[in-house]
């Protein structure tokens, strides 16, 4: 993919990325959106996301994200770290609107819905397979702190499986630009509310070991949220912290969305492939990290969800 030649005769570029941002979502969206404003002046650019965490609006050009849709078509649209058009949630007509359409993602669930399309599996982050698409001479401090910001998100800082020599190497051309690194990683990834610590630890201690341990399980309901005065959005690092459990291989999180219907979020250390589970129950995601909307009772859904680990493991 050259975006050069995608760029050229354009216009004008709508940009979006997937529902409920996080960290690779807001990095790759705003360092694609800075690249676009700096050096193509002359191009009307503008970026849609959902409202995004506050650690995120230090970034440059975050204060600028359009977060309700409407009905410009543009002559391009770029749909980043959406592994299908649903995942672009209220913009997804907008994108369907473009005169062309672009994708750049690495979920390996990605289903094939735009003209132009970049999607590599293997890569750790969106804003990875940005930081490569961009001329290195081009990359500013402002664009860099973007891209470090997805990098350092969809990798758990680094410790995930999907983090490679060639991430290291972007990470480190990153680190470079004159960015304050180690409070990036800070500020946006590891700092926490009282009240998210505090769901956290709940979380974790009434959390379950099952199929001999090798599957761990938590689930949070709207009434725990409330207690603890908390959104979805402060539940964040709790997969994480579950996955990390001493012997476990898969780890699953549940959080109450709607009447009888969960989000979950799955996890796995080296061996079962959980885009083909997320796959099975209408969601996506990654070999190692993906996710789904379930319907039925927490007891159900871990039933459905063991199952299929099963015989995975
Ligand atoms: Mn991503």
């Amino acid at each position: 993919m050259n975006l050069d030649s995608i760029l050229k005769d354009v216009k004008s570029v709508g940009i979006s990325g997937h529902v409920r941002p996080d960290g690779d979502c807001v990095g790759s969206t705003l360092g694609l959106y800075g690249y676009i404003r700096k050096y193509y002046p002359e191009i009307d650019c503008k970026l849609y996301l959902e409202k995004v965490p506050e650690c995120f609006y230090f970034l440059s050009g975050a204060k600028e994200i359009v977060h309700v849709p409407d009905d410009r078509v543009f002559d391009c649209y770029f749909a980043l770290d959406c592994g299908d058009l649903s995942r672009l949630g209220d913009f997804a007509d907008m994108f369907s609107n473009a005169k062309k359409t672009v994708c750049i993602d690495h979920h390996k669930s990605n289903s094939g819905f735009a003209d132009e399309e970049l999607v590599v599996p293997g890569k750790s982050s969106t804003s990875e397979l940005i930081f490569e698409l961009l001329p290195k001479e081009r990359i500013t401090k402002e664009i860099a702190e973007a891209l470090y910001v997805g990098i350092v998100h969809d990798t758990g800082v680094f410790q995930y499986s999907c983090t490679t020599a060639a991430t290291m190497n972007a990470a480190g051309f990153l680190m470079e630009c004159g960015i304050d690194y180690s409070g990036i990683v800070d500020y946006t990834y590891y700092e926490k509310t009282i009240n998210q610590n505090k769901i956290l630890a709940y979380a974790i201690n009434i959390s379950k070991l099952v199929l001999s341990g090798a599957v761990i399980e938590s689930v949070i309901t709207k009434a725990d949220m409330e207690r603890f005065e908390v959104t979805p959005a402060d539940l964040d690092g709790i997969i994480n912290q579950l996955r990390i459990t001493k012997g476990v291989e898969v780890a699953v999180f549940l959080y109450e969305s709607g009447d009888n219907e969960y989000k979950v979020s799955l996890r796995s250390k080296r061996k079962v492939d959980l885009s083909e589970i997320a796959l099975k129950f209408g969601g996506g995601g990654h070999e190692r990290a993906a996710g789904a909307t379930m319907k039925g009772t927490p007891e159900e859904i871990f039933a459905k969800l063991e199952e299929e680990i099963k015989i995975r493991l």
